[in-house]
């Protein structure tokens, strides 16, 4: 039987993933447009907890004011009635043809000057909804041709862009905080702030830095060869996790935006593993929403797109089920053991030994017997066939 979702299960969709139409850079759309108000209702019916969207996938980037009311008071009065929350909103700085060469780092001034009033107006109405996160990615701040930037100027203006945005939360006194959302190409021949790891340093140079966290995504680690988990794991041992793109990739090509767990399975379990079960020796846990940033094929018709968005939340559900139980698993706590999971919690040195200490320690160099310490088998192979078995339903 398939677990059924329900909002304590915090499962949340971008409106652009369930009302992504199919258009691609091959094709027209393929299904038509989905109502904002039916998309709320549809997810809420099957269990997600909320919906997240960009500026323009509710408010069309033209629309008037007048327009706007309207728009935003249907929406609203969807949320309400169905209790769905908006946790997270972002905003649209890749679409128009205006940022063809980025919004914080156009080359063009007045575009930047742009970028920034549209960030700060949808940072009003992210707070106005009660949003606790405001993810940022720019997947037009690149370039295809490295003499068309000049690279530290970008980061500059990328890096004042971030900063103004957190300054005026702070000024207004939201409660929010921005999430950088890393993605190594695509639609941009490279992007800035490729991957988890630059972004983490990119945060350490910035004024409001305490604020500004990551929404990595696991296609797009992948996408750069990475390992998603690694990635969320340094983003949470930092403290920087504020929010996850959850989906699905099959190495290193275009983005996929597949269904969460019907790309690299074993990496989708090791990822449900640590959000659920947290790292073996403890630290910090995540706790926000488990948020999906997929496309529904573009072969289905909205059965198809209903169909996956349930199983964005069984996939997750089932490995949740999972790795409960590779954990709870003596043969998996001992295999753990055996392998040393728990002796890297240790800290390497004494409490309160010094580097002097250490040093006169003959049994840590001079007797140290480096053969026989190399002849330990740290039995790997047998705990991660434990986790298959596990994630296989085999045990
Ligand atoms: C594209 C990104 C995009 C962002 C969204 C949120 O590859 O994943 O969907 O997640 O714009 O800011
Ligand atoms: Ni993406
Ligand atoms: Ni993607
Ligand atoms: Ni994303």
């Amino acid at each position: 039987m398939t677990p059924q979702p329900t909002p304590q299960d915090r499962f949340t969709f971008g409106l652009w993933t369930v009302g992504w139409t199919g258009a691609d850079p091959f094709g027209v759309a393929t299904r038509p447009a989905l109502d904002p108000v039916e998309a709320v209702h549809k997810l809420s019916e099957l269990g997600a907890y909320g919906i997240t969207f960009h500026d323009n996938d509710l408010i069309p980037f033209d629309a008037t004011a007048s327009e706007r009311e309207l728009i935003l008071k249907n929406f609203k009065a969807a949320l309400a009635e169905t209790g769905l929350k908006t946790p997270m909103v972002t905003t649209n700085l890749f679409s128009h043809p205006v940022f063809k060469d980025g919004g914080f780092t156009s080359n063009d001034r007045s575009i930047r000057r742009f970028a920034l009033s549209k960030i700060l107006r949808n940072i009003d109405l992210a707070a106005e909804l009660g949003a606790e996160t405001f993810v940022m990615w720019g997947g037009r701040e690149g370039s295809e041709y490295d003499g068309s930037k000049d690279l530290s100027a970008a980061l500059d203006r990328m890096k004042e862009g971030v900063d103004t945005a957190a300054g005026y939360i702070k000024e207004k006194g939201y409660g929010l905080r921005i999430a950088l959302e890393p993605k190594p190409n695509e639609p941009r021949g490279d992007i800035f702030l490729p991957t988890v790891g630059h972004g983490l340093a990119f945060i350490a140079q910035l004024e409001h830095g305490d604020i500004v966290g990551l929404n990595p995504e696991t296609g797009h680690e992948q996408m750069a060869g990475l390992n998603f988990t690694h990635g969320i794991a340094q983003a949470l041992w930092a403290g920087k996790l504020f929010h996850i793109d959850l989906n699905g990739q099959r190495g290193i090509k275009y983005d996929q935006d597949l269904v969460f767990g019907h790309g690299d399975l074993t990496s989708a379990f090791f990822t449900v593993d640590l959000l659920e079960n947290g790292f073996p020796n403890g630290g910090p846990k995540y706790d926000g929403p488990r948020h999906f940033d997929y496309k529904p094929s573009r072969t289905d018709g909205y059965d198809g797109v209903w169909e996956s968005a349930k199983s964005n939340m069984s996939m997750y559900l089932l490995l949740k089920e999972r790795a409960l139980a590779f954990r709870a698993d003596p043969d998996v706590q001992e295999a753990l053991a055996t392998s040393g999971v728990f002796e890297l919690g240790e800290p390497t040195l004494n409490a309160g030994e010094t580097t002097a200490d250490l040093l006169a320690d003959a049994s840590a160099f001079d007797n140290f017997d480096a053969d026989h310490a190399a002849e330990r088998s740290f039995a790997f192979v047998r705990l991660n066939q434990l986790a298959i078995e596990h994630l296989l339903g085999a045990r």
